[in-house]
């Protein structure tokens, strides 16, 4: 079942929560700044066994003071006007961590941000279709996948764009 639902991922009592991360994995802004408040200093020791991760990569840790289990930290692209393979690397992203959600084994509900939809500029209603293309791939294989917006406008993308995708199958 997908879900679309507006709020803070960092409350989200869910099995694994992905974040928005960049190729350092050393925490940040937005998204990726707030789950590192919630979940506390060893979520970055834990991150600092990793060298960094790939434009289209995901790594998993543990989730820490997060109701969350695990933290899933996927790197989306950063959008170039569309000729920097900004596209596929996104659909990436979403694969890389349901690739990272299936190997913990325990996954069975997963939210995600919109990635790369705020400092990375990737337009919305593009992220959306891309985002909910790898959520409808994958839908049988979990319980919940929540899509995680922050505000109303990305809540109303996601449903029309859902509604549309789901007519059109
Ligand atoms: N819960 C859910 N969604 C959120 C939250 C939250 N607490 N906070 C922001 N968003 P961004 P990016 C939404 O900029 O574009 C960081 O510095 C936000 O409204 O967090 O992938 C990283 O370290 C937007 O729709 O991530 C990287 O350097 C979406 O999350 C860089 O920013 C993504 O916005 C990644 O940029």
């Amino acid at each position: 079942m997908i879900e679309i639902l507006e709020a803070d991922i960092t409350t989200l009592a869910v099995d694994a929560i992905v974040n928005a991360a960049n190729g350092a994995l050393r925490g940040g802004g937005g998204v990726d700044g707030a789950i590192h408040r919630a979940a506390g200093p060893q979520l970055l020791t834990e991150l600092k066994l990793f060298p960094g991760c790939p434009t289209g990569g995901a790594v998993r840790t543990m989730g820490y003071r997060l109701p969350a289990k695990y933290v899933i930290h996927a790197v989306g692209p950063v959008w170039y006007g569309g000729s920097k393979s900004e596209a596929p690397l996104l659909a990436k992203a979403y694969e890389s961590s349901f690739a990272r959600a299936q190997e913990a084994g325990d996954v069975k509900t997963i939210a995600f941000p919109a990635i790369s939809t705020g400092v990375y500029r990737f337009p919305k209603d593009h992220a959306a279709r891309i985002a909910l293309t790898s959520m409808l791939a994958h839908e049988r294989e979990y319980e919940r996948i929540v899509a995680c917006v922050f505000d109303e406008e990305t809540a109303m993308i996601y449903h029309d764009m859902l509604e549309a995708m789901r007519r059109n199958r």
